[in-house]
């Protein structure tokens, strides 16, 4: 059986704000695209749920969202894209250390194949994903929602459902009974029009559309888009999570037996994620010619150290090397600090001659 989750980030860009800019915490905080004609002409791009509690929601006009929380102490910012963009980069690769395969959609949106790590045990799962939003929070300060199911259709809307800082498993038992009463519109590509139509032939919920006549569905909306609403609203929407482009670095991390300074010691710790980085590298593909390591101090600072090499990185040995070099210029550097986890980095990542994985390859074709 296959375990999907998808893992969205709570209100981003008003929450990323927040994270860099302690003092606006607690007040209602909207994020916006200006467009420059006037000082206050152009759109909401998100907003935090305070502000939300105004009725202020994305893509509103900003004179809009101004009335609406008149007298109400809110901050109005910019967007910042690059700033969310880095940001996005550190939850994704976070996610990555996990050994799954990610399939990034958007800024702050990412499908994530845990079948593999959770054996296809839907209780598990649920444990797997609790642990990927405490690691995302302890290393990036930034909170999210995961939904899981069995395929993504399920895994987006328990998501959607659970907002904000929620965590939702569906297992398969459960698909049918978690979708029947939803609303046609909250099936992922399922927008106004859409529905509409929907409406029109006088199915509201996702049960009335699941068990609408198929033939009448692709009467109506055309082969592609009437087989994804029959199967969809059934829980029988699959589509592989497929990284969308070539991963620009792995990692793995581990949390050390006991918090230690003691290069050797983590060293040997650090044996697992080594082989199981050359392994995954390999797997995909990779030649590497970067390689870091990180580490997180008991009090909860990151440290990295990092290196470029003449050539790739061929086996273990090359890597145990590196490793204990950089961790020796990372411990000998900083004066007595104590680690609590640590990990490594493979990067510069590039594919070996030609190869290409059955993604790509499917991707292109
Ligand atoms: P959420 O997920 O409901 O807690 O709230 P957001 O703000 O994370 O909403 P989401 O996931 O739909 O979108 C992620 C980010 O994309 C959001 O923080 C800002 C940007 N964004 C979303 N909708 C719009 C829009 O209508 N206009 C612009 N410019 N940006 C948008
Ligand atoms: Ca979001
Ligand atoms: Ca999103």
């Amino acid at each position: 059986m296959k375990v999907v989750a998808c893992l969205d980030l709570d209100y981003f860009f008003a929450q990323a704000e927040e994270l860099r800019r302690p003092e606006i915490r607690g007040k209602p905080v909207v994020v916006c695209v200006y467009s420059g004609r006037t000082e206050v002409s152009g759109a909401v791009a998100s907003a935090n749920y305070l502000a939300r509690s105004y009725g202020v929601k994305a893509g509103m006009p900003i004179s809009r969202a101004m009335r609406l929380l008149e007298g109400k102490d809110a901050v109005f910012l910019p967007v910042d894209k690059r700033y969310y963009s880095e940001l996005s980069a550190r939850v994704f690769e976070v996610v990555g250390r996990f050994d799954v395969t990610v399939e990034v959609v958007s800024v702050d949106e990412a499908f994530i194949d845990l079948t593999r790590v959770t054996g296809g045990d839907f209780g598990r799962a649920g444990e797997v994903a609790a642990s990927i939003k405490r690691e995302v929070l302890l290393e990036t300060g930034l909170r999210c929602t995961v939904g899981v199911g069995p395929n993504k259709v399920v895994a987006k809307i328990a998501c959607d459902r659970a907002k904000p800082d929620g965590l939702l498993v569906v297992s398969p038992e459960q698909v049918r009974s978690f979708l029947s009463d939803l609303p046609v519109e909250e099936m992922p590509y399922v927008g106004r029009k859409v529905g509409e139509k929907l409406r029109e032939m006088g199915i509201t919920t996702i049960g009335q559309l699941a068990s609408a006549d198929p033939q009448v569905l692709v009467a109506r909306f055309g082969e592609a888009m009437g087989r994804y609403l029959h199967l969809a609203s059934r829980g029988e929407y699959d589509e592989p999570v497929a990284p969308r482009e070539g991963r620009t670095q792995l990692s793995r991390i581990v949390t050390l037996k006991r918090d230690t300074s003691d290069p050797e010691e983590i060293l040997s710790q650090l044996e697992g994620p080594m082989r199981a980085l050359l392994d995954e590298a390999r797997r995909q593909g990779y030649l590497c010619r970067g390689v870091g390591v990180i580490a997180i101090t008991t009090d909860l600072r990151t440290l990295t150290r990092s290196r470029k090499l003449g050539s790739p990185v061929e086996d273990l040995e090359a890597l145990r090397r590196n490793v204990s070099a950089l961790l020796e210029e990372l411990l000998g550097g900083t004066g007595g600090i104590r680690l609590r986890r640590a990990g490594v980095k493979l990067f510069d990542l590039e594919r070996a001659s030609g190869q290409r994985t059955l993604g790509e390859f499917l991707g292109s074709g």
